[in-house]
C-alpha cells in the first residue's frame, strides 16, 4: 500500500496570492531540490539545515530564474508525511508555481495525488484515521463550532477514547483466551462479574460518542433544512428573510419557484443547507410538475422540514395533505404572513396536529424569524447543544463501526449473564474490537482508505 516515490504538489489554492507554496515529500526531496533551487546568488546548494528558513532561487535546467523564493527542509523523523519534506515558498500566481512544479517534475518528483501527503503521514504512523480525516474537516469546516469540532478530532481525542476502550476489552480477552487455551480453568464467577462490569463500561462510553453523532454528522455536512408548503404561502420570503438576502424570486403569482433553491447558512455555529422548493399543488403544466415531484424529493431527504402555511387563508386540502405526508420526518409548523388578518390560528393547529412544533412568523415584517432560527437549531442539535459530551464522531463511517461494536458487547454482556462458552465470548470480543479499529484506521481496507484520501485537495 505504500507508495515510496518522491511526490510534490502546488499546496495553496490556484490564483493570484501574496505566496504560494509547492510541496516535496520523499527520499528525493534534495536531490531534486538541488535541480531546482540555488543560492541567490546563483550557485549551488549543497547544504540543507534542517528546519531554518532560507533564502534562495528558483531556477530551470538552463539556469534561468524563474523566482525568488524561501524554503525550508524538515527531516523525515520531524516532517508532516514522516518522510523528508522540502518546502518552497514563491510568489502567489498561478503560472509561476506551475513553472516550479513542472521542474520540479521533470526533476524526478511525481505529482501528488488528492490527499497524498496526509495518507503518508497516515501511513507513516504521523496520524491515525480519525486525525488524517479530520484535517479534511478543518479545511471545509463552515462554522465556528464545525471548526472547534473538526481541531477536537485532529488533536487525537477520538482515538484516545476509542483506544481506551480497545484496552479495556483486550485485557478483558487476554485471560478469555488464556481460558480458551485451558479449558480446565473455566472464567470464575467472580471474573464474568468483573468482565460484566467492564463490558457495560466500555458499552457506555460508545454510546455517549453515539448520542452525538448525528449531531456531529450535522455540524460536518450541514443539516438539509427544506421549506414546503403550497403556492403563494411565502416559502421564497422566508429563505430570502433567513438568509437575510434577495435570493430567490417572490412574486404573488403562485407557482413562482419551479427549481429548487439552496443556500447554506451558519445558525450560531451550526452549517444548515436551507432549501426553498416548489409549492406543492396538482398541476398539469409539465415545467411546475417537475418541480413538485423534485420538491417531494428533496422533502423525503430532508433532515427537517419546515412545513409552511398561511395564516391570512384557511386550511386548504393541500396543506392539511402536506402535513400529513411528512408524519414520519421531523418537521416543524410556520404560520407566515401574520401581519395580515389571521384567518388561521395556531390554537386551532395545536388541536389539530399535537406533538408539533408551531411558530407565527411574517416573513415581511420579520416577527418570529429570530425565534424561527432557535428553533431550527435546538430541532437539530437538542437544547443543551453540545455541552454535555463534546461531539467527537462526525462520520456515518464511525457511526456505523460505532453501533456495530456496542451490538457485539451486547452479545458479549448476554453471554457472560447467560453463562456462555468462553469461545463465543471472544469471538464477540473481537469483532468488537475490530469494529473499532475500523475508525482509527487499524483495521481498515485499502479501498476505503483510498476513498477517504480521494476526498482530499491536491497538496494537502
Ligand atoms: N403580507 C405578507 N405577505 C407575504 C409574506 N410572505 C410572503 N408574502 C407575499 O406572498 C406572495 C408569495 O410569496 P412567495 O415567497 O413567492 O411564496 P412561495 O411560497 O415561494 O410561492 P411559490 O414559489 O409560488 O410556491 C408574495 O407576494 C409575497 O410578498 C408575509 O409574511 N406577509
Ligand atoms: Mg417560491
Amino acid at each position: 500500500m505504500k507508495d515510496t516515490h518522491t511526490i510534490a504538489a502546488i499546496s495553496t489554492p490556484q490564483g493570484e496570492g501574496g505566496i504560494g507554496i509547492i510541496r516535496i515529500s520523499g527520499d528525493e526531496a534534495i536531490r531534486i531540490g538541488s535541480k531546482i533551487l540555488s543560492h541567490p546568488s546563483g550557485k549551488k546548494i549543497t547544504f540543507w539545515p534542517e528546519r531554518q528558513v532560507r533564502l534562495g532561487l528558483a531556477v530551470s535546467p538552463d539556469g534561468t530564474i524563474i523566482d525568488e523564493v524561501i524554503y525550508f527542509f524538515f527531516k523525515k523523523n520531524r516532517s508532516y508525511t514522516g518522510e523528508d519534506v522540502l518546502e518552497i515558498q514563491g510568489h502567489g500566481g498561478y503560472q509561476n508555481l506551475k513553472k516550479i512544479l513542472t521542474y520540479t517534475i521533470k526533476a524526478g518528483a511525481q505529482l501528488a495525488e488528492p490527499g497524498e501527503f496526509t495518507k503518508r503521514a497516515y501511513l507513516n504512523g504521523r496520524l491515525d484515521l480519525t486525525q488524517a480525516e479530520a484535517v479534511i474537516d478543518l479545511i471545509r469546516s463552515r462554522t465556528d463550532l464545525a471548526h472547534q469540532v473538526a481541531l477536537t478530532q485532529l488533536r487525537g481525542e477520538l482515538s484516545t477514547v476509542i483506544k481506551e476502550q480497545e484496552t479495556r476489552l483486550l485485557e478483558l480477552l487476554v485471560p478469555i483466551e488464556a481460558a480458551l487455551d485451558f479449558p480446565e480453568d473455566e472464567i470464575p464467577d467472580l471474573e464474568r462479574e468483573q468482565a460484566l462490569n467492564v463490558i457495560q463500561t466500555v458499552q457506555q462510553e460508545l454510546e455517549n460518542l453515539l448520542a452525538q453523532a448525528d449531531k456531529g454528522i450535522i455540524l460536518r455536512e450541514a443539516a438539509s433544512v427544506v421549506l414546503a408548503g403550497r403556492p403563494n404561502v411565502g416559502k421564497s420570503s422566508l429563505l430570502n428573510r433567513l438568509l437575510g438576502e434577495e435570493r430567490a424570486i417572490v412574486t404573488p403569482i403562485p407557482g413562482t419557484t419551479r427549481d429548487f433553491v439552496a443556500e447554506t447558512i451558519d445558525l450560531d455555529g451550526v452549517p444548515v443547507r436551507l432549501i426553498d422548493t416548489a409549492g406543492i399543488r396538482e398541476i398539469d403544466n409539465v415545467v411546475e410538475k417537475a418541480g413538485v415531484e423534485r420538491a417531494w424529493q428533496i422533502i423525503r431527504e430532508a433532515d427537517l422540514i419546515l412545513a409552511v402555511l398561511d395564516s391570512a387563508t384557511e386550511m386548504s386540502r393541500e396543506d392539511q395533505e402536506m402535513i400529513n405526508s411528512i408524519k414520519q420526518k421531523k418537521a416543524v409548523i410556520i404560520l407566515n404572513k401574520t401581519d395580515l388578518p389571521v384567518k388561521l390560528f395556531s390554537e386551532d393547529l395545536r388541536a389539530k396536529f399535537p406533538g408539533y412544533t408551531i411558530l407565527s412568523v411574517s416573513a415581511i415584517t420579520g416577527v418570529g424569524i429570530k425565534a424561527l432560527k432557535d428553533v431550527i437549531r435546538e430541532e437539530l442539535m437538542g437544547i443543551c447543544g453540545t455541552d454535555e459530551h463534546p461531539v467527537l464522531v462526525t462520520k456515518l463511517r464511525h457511526k456505523e463501526a460505532l453501533e456495530e461494536a456496542v451490538e457485539r458487547l451486547h452479545s458479549v454482556a448476554e453471554g457472560l449473564q447467560l453463562q456462555c462458552s468462553e469461545d463465543l465470548l471472544a469471538g464477540d470480543i473481537r469483532s468488537a474490537l475490530e469494529a473499532l479499529g475500523r475508525i482509527t484506521g487499524r483495521s481498515v481496507s485499502e479501498e476505503i482508505i483510498n476513498e477517504i484520501f480521494s476526498q482530499f485537495c491536491i497538496g494537502k
